[in-house]
C-alpha cells in the first residue's frame, strides 16, 4: 500500500511513531493509500525547520529572486500537470475536467499572481513637519510576518492551499501546511516541485493529520508559529481562534457560507440557468461560494423551477475520467451522512422535492462511492435548518419573492456573509442590491468569476480579513514605520 509522507525541511519522512490513517477514494470507496499521521514531534520538526529557514538562506533571497522562484514553482506545477490532476482527482473524486480546467491551473496561477504583486506593491511615505522646521521623513518597510501555519480544507484542496502558500512565500515567510486529512496528495507533491524549483529547505513544510488532538491543533497551538491562515468550517475557525489567542497571533479566516442567488424576472433565463447549474452543483455543491438559497421573483418562479429541474437531468454521475461524467461524489461517506440528514429533514418537514432527494444507483464498481442525488426543494419555512445551515452538498431551496426590500431581508437573514449572486438586466437595481446584501463578494450575472487582485473573504461568520491582491500582502507581511529626523 503506498504511503503519503510528511515533507519537512525538504525531505519526505514518516511519523516517528509510525502512525498512519487510511484514505478512501470517494468515487468507489477503495482504500487507495495510507497517510502518515503527524504528532507533536512532526509539528515541532516542521516549525523548527521553518524558523531556521526564515532566519537562514531564505532571508537572503531578494524580492526579485523570490518572484522568480514563484514563477519557477508555477512552471513546475505546469510541468507536472498530469500528476497534480490525477492526485487531486483521486483525493476528491471530482470529474477530471474540473481538475484540468479549473483547480490545477489555478494552483499555478496563484504563484504567478503573487510573483507579479509582490514586485509591484509600494509602501507609504510621509514628509512630516517638525517645530524646528527641518522635518522628518516617515516611511514604511514590509517584512515577512514569520512562520505561517496554513490549515486547508478538502473541497478545492490545491487551489485553496496555494492561495495561501503563494502570497506567504512571496512575502518572504516560511510555511507549515496541514492539509485536510481527506486530501493530502497535492500538498505533498508540491514538495517535489519546491525542491526542483530551488526553494531552500524548510521554507515549505507539510505535516499530515487530523484537527483536534492531532497535527492541526498542535500546529495552531505552537508558540513559534507567528500567524495562522485557515480555510474551513466556521466551528473549526472558532477553535483555531482560541488557540491563536495564546501568544496573540494573527489569523486570516475563510469560513463557511450560506449563499443566496437573487433572480429577477427580467434576467436572461438561459444565463441564469447556466450560472445556477454551476453555482449549485459544481464540485457536487462542495464550494464555499456555492448557492444553497435561491430567491426568484414571483412571475418567473414556476418557469425557473421547472427549467432548473430539467437541466439537472443532464448531470451525469460516473467515473471521474468518463467522457460523459459531469457530476462527482461527495468527499466521504461521513460527509454524505451529514448531507443526507438534511435531505431527510427536508422531506420529513414537508418540502416539495422538485428533483433528487436521495442516493442514485450506480454501476457495481462505483456503488461503494459516496454518491448523492442533486436535489432541489421548495416550500420550506425561512427558519428551517435547510435554509439556515451550511449543507455543503449539491442542493438548493428555491423560494419566490415580490419586492426588492423583501428579498434583501431574506438574503441577509443568515449568520453567514460570504457571497451572493444577483441576476437582472437592470444594472441600477444590481448595484443597489449588491450594496444592500451583507456579503464579502457579490457577482452580478455571473458566479465565481475571479480576479486574484480583488479582496476575497466573508462578512459575519464567514470569515475574518480579506485575501487576494494587496490584502494578502497585508496579512502575510508586517509593515514597520521608520521615522528619520532630517
Ligand atoms: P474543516 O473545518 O472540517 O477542516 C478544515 C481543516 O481544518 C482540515 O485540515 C482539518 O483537519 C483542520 N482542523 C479541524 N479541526 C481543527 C482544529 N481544532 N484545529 C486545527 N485544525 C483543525 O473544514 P472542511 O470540512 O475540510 O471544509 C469545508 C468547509 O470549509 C466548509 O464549511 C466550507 O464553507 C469552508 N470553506 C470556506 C472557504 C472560504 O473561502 N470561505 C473556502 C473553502 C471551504
Ligand atoms: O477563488 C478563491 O480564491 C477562493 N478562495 C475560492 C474558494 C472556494 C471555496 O470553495
Amino acid at each position: 500500500m503506498p504511503e503519503i509522507r510528511h515533507f519537512i525541511d525538504g525531505t519526505y519522512r514518516a511519523s516517528t511513531n509510525g502512525r498512519t490513517f487510511p484514505k478512501y477514494r470517494p468515487y468507489d470507496g477503495r482504500h487507495i493509500f495510507d497517510v502518515c499521521e503527524g504528532g507533536r514531534e512532526e509539528i515541532d520538526a516542521a516549525v523548527g525547520a521553518a524558523r531556521a529557514a526564515l532566519h537562514g538562506p531564505w532571508a537572503k533571497v531578494s524580492v526579485d529572486d523570490r518572484a522568480d522562484l514563484m514563477r519557477a514553482i508555477a512552471a513546475g506545477i505546469t510541468k507536472r500537470f498530469d500528476d497534480f490532476v490525477s492526485a487531486e482527482m483521486n483525493d476528491t473524486g471530482q470529474p477530471i475536467s474540473a481538475m484540468r480546467h479549473a483547480f490545477v491551473p489555478r494552483g499555478a496561477a496563484n504563484f504567478n499572481a503573487f510573483a507579479d504583486l509582490v514586485k509591484a506593491v509600494s509602501t507609504e511615505c510621509f514628509h512630516t513637519e517638525t517645530p524646528d522646521g527641518r522635518g522628518a521623513l516617515n516611511y514604511a518597510i514590509r517584512k515577512p510576518k514569520g512562520v505561517i501555519g496554513v490549515i486547508s480544507p478538502w473541497n478545492a484542496p490545491f487551489l485553496l492551499m496555494t492561495w495561501k502558500v503563494a502570497p506567504a512565500l512571496a512575502c518572504g515567510n516560511t510555511v507549515v501546511v496541514k492539509p485536510s486529512e481527506e486530501t493530502p496528495s497535492t500538498a505533498t507533491l508540491l514538495g517535489e516541485v519546491m525542491n526542483e524549483a530551488g526553494v531552500p529547505n524548510g521554507v515549505y513544510n507539510v505535516v499530515h493529520g487530523f484537527g483536534p488532538d492531532s497535527a492541526g491543533a498542535y500546529l495552531t497551538e505552537h508558540q513559534d508559529v507567528d500567524a495562522i491562515t485557515f480555510t474551513g468550517e466556521t466551528r473549526t475557525g472558532t477553535a483555531i481562534m482560541q488557540a491563536a489567542a495564546r501568544g496573540v497571533r494573527d489569523v486570516s479566516f475563510e469560513l463557511g457560507g450560506k449563499n443566496s442567488a437573487i433572480i429577477f424576472a427580467d434576467a436572461d433565463l438561459d444565463a441564469v440557468l447556466e450560472g445556477l447549474m454551476r453555482s449549485v452543483f459544481l464540485n457536487t455543491g462542495q464550494v464555499c461560494l456555492g448557492t444553497e438559497r435561491v430567491f426568484v421573483e414571483r412571475p418567473l418562479f414556476d418557469r425557473f423551477v421547472s427549467a432548473l429541474a430539467e437541466r439537472v437531468k443532464g448531470l451525469k454521475p460516473g467515473h471521474p475520467e468518463g467522457a460523459a461524467t459531469s457530476f462527482g461524489p461527495l468527499i466521504s461517506s461521513e460527509h454524505r451522512k451529514k448531507v443526507l440528514s438534511y435531505y431527510r429533514r427536508a422531506e420529513a418537514d414537508g418540502a416539495v422535492i422538485v428533483s433528487g432527494g436521495g442516493v442514485p444507483e450506480l454501476p457495481a464498481e462505483l456503488s461503494s462511492g459516496s454518491w448523492i442525488e442533486p436535489t432541489i426543494w421548495t416550500g420550506l419555512p425561512d427558519d428551517h435548518p435547510v435554509i439556515q445551515e451550511e449543507i455543503f452538498g449539491p442542493c438548493c431551496h428555491v423560494r419566490p419573492f415580490d419586492t426588492e426590500k423583501e428579498v434583501i431581508g431574506l438574503a441577509n437573514d443568515t449568520l453567514y456573509g460570504l457571497s451572493s449572486t444577483i441576476w437582472t438586466q437592470n444594472l441600477s437595481r444590481a448595484h443597489r442590491m449588491a450594496a444592500a446584501i451583507d456579503v464579502g463578494v457579490t457577482w452580478v450575472n455571473s458566479w465565481f468569476l475571479r480576479d486574484l487582485r480583488t479582496p476575497f473573504g466573508g462578512t459575519k461568520q464567514s470569515g475574518i480579513g480579506r485575501e487576494g491582491g494587496i490584502h494578502s500582502l497585508e496579512f502575510y507581511s508586517e509593515l514597520r514605520n521608520i521615522c528619520v529626523k532630517l
